[in-house]
């Protein structure tokens, strides 16, 4: 049920486009899409590319419904707890969750290096 629900999310997400109104999502802890890649840089606040909240840099892989591109680029993490045990150059996955003013990484764990 919760593949199902899912690809229902991501249906109205992709019908919204662009342009669309933002779609009504639940609010838990449950990601919206999940992503793998390598953490690049971790960096709590304030840095050079946020005054506030921490961002973290991921080298990351197609994410389908979402970024069908592979790239590098910065997400603002939830919390700079989430760096804890992890490093530079460690290959992750991590839970992505839209917010009203951010795409936000709210979980990394490690994975197996390839
Ligand atoms: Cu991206």
């Amino acid at each position: 049920m919760l593949s199902r629900r899912l690809a229902a999310l991501l249906l109205i997400a992709l019908a919204a486009g662009p342009a669309g109104a933002q779609p009504a999502r639940p609010q838990s802890a449950k990601p919206d899409w999940r992503g793998t890649g390598v953490i690049l840089k971790m960096l709590p606040p304030p840095s050079d590319l946020h005054a506030t909240r921490p961002v973290i840099v991921l080298q990351h892989d197609p994410i389908p419904g979402l970024m069908e591109e592979s790239m590098t680029m910065p997400f603002i993490a939830a919390s700079t707890a989430l760096f804890r045990d992890h490093h530079a150059g460690e290959h992750v996955t991590f839970g992505l969750k839209e917010v009203p003013d951010a795409l936000l990484v709210i979980s990394i764990e490690k994975a197996a290096a390839r």
